[in-house]
Order: structure tokens, then sequence, then C-alpha cells
């Protein structure tokens, strides 16, 4: 009589678990899971020897084979388990990194304190030099409907003055009625529509935040830049009010070195308009890459409020009155501090940034 060629599967499948147990790193067990459960190991040696059994003998046989087959396949899962959470854990302490250590042990270079962005110490800035000059400050949202970033600032649908602002338009609603503000000029209706539910005319504000256009970015051009709005709704109010608000503003903001001129212009929300330049601080107006050799930098527009606009918002144009001026905040950062080109606000170059410390 033959004897079953599982005579001693108990005793092999003892010793396969011991030595699944004995692995102690994943390339070990890489290793030797071919001979554990590969084709030249022991449990597929023992399954070819079956062939030679009588049916009924080789089914009983088969199940308790495949019973052994699945001990040894989850030990040996297990420990794959086991072994790869040990290497993890290895590897994440070999990277810890602990702040304390760093803080109060070995710094290597003198900590510092963080500080304002230039851009945002230019807001402040100018936000002071205005609320010296009597305006207050209010801020309005970068997202705006079609109606106040263009409508009520009399530019309708399809008028050609829309292709002056390149606009970035938000998938919210009908298609084209949502906008990234492309100036903070929609920030004068919102001040004027609560100033008239609230009876709460004359207005003399500025208006400082973020604007967007799809403008490539050069050395006087951003795609997300800032302005700083005003606006003055009173009685009386002339074209002299606001020039002479411009010139106090240049001087108090750029000293009295720096000349500065306004020059005609069309803004479909100001009658008459203007430009407002001042020298440019890089070449002291000879001429040079960043103001295109005019001279002259473009700080902003500015005008006295279009009838059309105080209509729109429900403002008497027969008893009030008013101008708005816009301009640059990124460009005053960068003719104050004579840097060439603008870019060098959003590189984070911590060598260009610590000198505004
Ligand atoms: C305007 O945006 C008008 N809303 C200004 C205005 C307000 C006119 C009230 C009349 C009354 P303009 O597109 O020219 O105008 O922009 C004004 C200023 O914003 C520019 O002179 C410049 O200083 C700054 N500016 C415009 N586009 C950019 C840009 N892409 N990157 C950086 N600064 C910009």
């Amino acid at each position: 009589m033959t004897s079953s060629p599982l005579a001693n599967l108990a005793t092999q499948k003892a010793g396969l678990l011991a030595a699944i147990a004995a692995l102690a790193t994943l390339d070990d067990l890489r290793e030797a899971e071919p001979a554990i459960t590969g084709k030249r190991s022991i449990l597929s040696t023992l399954q070819k020897s079956l062939g030679s059994l009588e049916p009924d003998a080789r089914r009983e046989a088969g199940a308790q084979l495949q019973e052994a087959r699945r001990e040894v396949e989850a030990a040996l899962e297990l420990r794959r388990t086991v072994l790869a959470a040990a290497a993890r854990a290895v590897l994440l302490e070999s990277d810890r990194l602990d702040l304390g250590d760093v803080v109060v042990g070995a710094v290597r270079w003198p900590a510092s304190a963080g500080h304002p962005g230039l851009v945002a110490s230019t807001q402040r800035a100018l936000e002071d030099v205005f609320v010296g000059m009597g305006f207050t400050v209010a801020e309005g949202p970068e997202v705006e409907s079609d109606w106040y970033n263009f409508e009520a600032l009399n530019i309708p649908p399809a008028h050609p003055a829309r292709g002056m602002w390149d606009t970035f338009y938000v998938d919210l609603g009908e298609p084209e009625t949502v906008v990234l503000r492309t100036h903070t000029s929609p920030t004068q209706i919102h001040l004027m529509e609560v100033a008239v539910a609230a009876d709460s005319l004359p207005i003399h504000s500025v208006m400082p935040g973020r604007c967007y256009r799809r403008d490539t970015p050069d050395a006087r051009h951003l795609a997300a830049f800032h302005q700083i709005e005003g606006l003055v709704v009173d009685r009386g109010i002339t074209f002299a009010d606001l020039a002479g608000v411009i010139e106090t503003f240049t001087r108090a903001y750029f000293g009295p070195d720096i000349e500065s001129r306004l020059r005609p212009a069309f803004f479909p929300f100001t009658e008459p308009s203007a430009e407002f330049e001042v020298t440019c601080t890089i070449c002291r107006g000879e001429g040079c890459r960043t103001c295109s050799q005019t001279g002259w930098i473009e700080l902003g527009g500015c005008g006295m409020l279009d009838p059309a606009v105080l209509e729109a918002v429900g403002i008497d144009g027969e008893v009030w009155s008013g101008f708005a001026f816009g301009f640059g905040v990124d460009r005053c950062a960068q003719m104050r501090h004579q840097i060439a080109d603008m870019r060098a606000l959003i590189e984070n170059d911590t060598r260009f940034l610590r000198q505004f410390s």
C-alpha cells in the first residue's frame, strides 16, 4: 500500500508558517515568496502528485491541500502588511521634523517675522493720504454682475468701450453675466446706491481693491492687480476740485520732485475725462523701457460723473454733481520704489521682498 502524498502535510504547513513568521523585512519576503507559494513550492509539488490518486481520494486530498494553501497565503499577506507598516514607520521616523528642535535648538539663520507685502503697504499708505484729505475708505466685491461692472457705468452690452477692458467671465448664471471686476469703478455704484437708500449724500470715499483683466503681464501690467477708486458726490463740485485732489495726492505720496499732468481721455462714465500721469521715476523723464521711452507713466483715469451714471442710481443731477478717479496701486508702488518691471511684485523672490520689510 502506497502512503498518501499528503501524509506529512501538517508538518510541512507548520514549517511554511514558521518560515513566514521568521521573515524580517519586505525584501526577505519578496525573495522567499516563490519558494513558499510559487510554481516550484512544496505546495505546488504536492498538487501535481495528486494526479496519481483515485478520483475520490484525489477530491478529498485536493480540498485538504487547498485549505493548507489558503492558510499559508493568508499568513504571507498578513506578514506583508505587518512588514510594510514597520517599513513605513521607519521612513516616517527618519523624515520627522520636530519644529521645536528647529526653533529652540539648531536655528541656522536669524528667525524673521513676516511683514505686509509691498502692494498691501502701498495700499495702506494711499488710504492714509486720502483719509488725511477727508475721505472715508470703503470696499466692494471682486465678483460683479455685468450691470455693476459695465451697464450702470454707462457701458451697455456690445458698446465698443467694453473693448477697453479684456474681461474674465465667471461660469455662473447666464453666459457672460458674471465677471471678475475689471476695475474698482463698480464700487462707486454700490456706494451711491447705499447713499441713496440711506439718504446719506454727500459721498467722499476711496475704494481700494483687487481687479482682474486678461492682460499679458509685462513691465507695467499684471493680470491680477489693484486699483484705488475715488468718488465725490456733493453740491457744486467742479473739475478744479478734481484737479486739486489729484495734485494734492501726487505731491503727498511721491513728493514735490515728481511732476504730474492731466491729459484729455475718454471713459464712458465720466465727462469730461482725463488720464493722469507722473514723471517716470526709473529714468526721471529721460525715457526708458518701463515708460516705453515717453518719460511719463500713466497712473489712472478720472473725470466728472456722467449724468447717465447719476441717473442709473437715482441721484438728481440737477442738485448733485461729482467726480471719480481710479488708479493703479501696483503702479504707484512701482513708481515710488523705482521697480523697473512690475512682475517683480508677484515673483516671490525673497531677496526682492526683504527690501521692503
Ligand atoms: C480704469 O480702470 C477706470 N475705471 C479709471 C477711472 C475711474 C476713470 C473713475 C474715470 C473715473 P484704466 O483702464 O485706464 O481705467 O486703468 C486705470 C489704471 O489702473 C491704469 O492707469 C493703471 O495704473 C492701472 N492698471 C490698469 N490695468 C492694469 C494692469 N493690467 N496691471 C496693473 N495696473 C493696471
